[in-house]
């Protein structure tokens, strides 16, 4: 065999991994943030509708830092918002996600560590009216919510905050270096629903196993690299391996 073969054999490989993949629902995108710069993020150039209920969830890993490791997972503005983080998780140690809602503040401290590749998932549900923080598979805490309705047509951001566009005119637009993310970030999707727990300890259970109904999977289609972010499309199925 030829080192060409070899080649074509591993694309054919990774083709299939990507279309069995794709065939159990889970898009893959891995995302690296090696800088620790605001000008490294990551845009979603779809659309989002009216959600009142939904769930966001992502494998991440902080990197080891000496000063601190806080930093933007996700965040989401909606064009007139005050303060435009109308969604916005954010590590603020090894210990505590903090999720802000509609410019309301949740904290879940005291969760076991992050350290380690993690796999979070932020469930806004109408039902219950709470805001449920699960990691690892596991719910760790919830919260009550008082404004359900997250408005449509944001931007919605990864590894960087949106507060630097104070009165929601310029989405998009990250400026602070302390509100980078800095580490990976894997596999992020938004269904518009509370994913039941099961399907959340099976998320983090079996990596390429996902609930088909996802809103927001990112794409090559569907993303905007800004600075110097490592994109890969090809990372292969990491189930609970951390
Ligand atoms: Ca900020």
């Amino acid at each position: 065999m030829t080192l060409g073969d070899c080649g074509g054999v591993s694309a054919t490989i990774n083709e299939v991994k990507k279309q069995v993949r794709k065939s159990l629902g889970c898009g893959m995108s891995y995302f690296n943030f090696r800088n620790e710069l605001h000008l490294d993020y990551v845009q979603y150039s779809g659309t989002l509708p009216l959600l009142t209920s939904f769930s966001a969830c992502v494998w991440f890993q902080l990197a080891s830092s000496t000063t601190n490791e806080q930093g933007s997972i996700l965040s989401y503005c909606v064009p007139g918002a005050p303060f435009c983080n109308t969604i916005l998780v954010w590590v603020e140690n090894s210990m505590t996600m903090v999720v802000y809602l509609n410019d309301h503040q949740h904290r879940f401290s005291d969760v076991p560590s992050m350290d380690g590749r993690s796999h979070a998932c932020i469930v806004l549900s109408s039902e219950d009216m709470l805001l449920h923080f699960y990691l690892n598979g596991t719910e760790q805490a919830d919260a009550v919510s008082s404004n359900h309705s997250v408005p449509a047509d944001g931007v919605l951001i990864l590894g960087q905050d949106q507060d630097g566009s104070v009165d929601g005119t310029n989405p998009g637009a990250p400026q602070e270096d302390a509100d980078r993310f800095y580490g990976t970030l894997e596999d992020f999707h938004i269904w518009r629903r509370a994913l039941n727990p099961k399907e959340i300890r099976d998320l983090h259970a079996f990596g390429c196993t996902c609930p088909s109904d996802a809103i927001v999977t990112f794409s090559e289609s569907n993303t905007i690299i800004h600075g110097e972010v490592v994109q890969n499309w090809e990372y292969p199925c990491h189930p609970n391996d951390s």
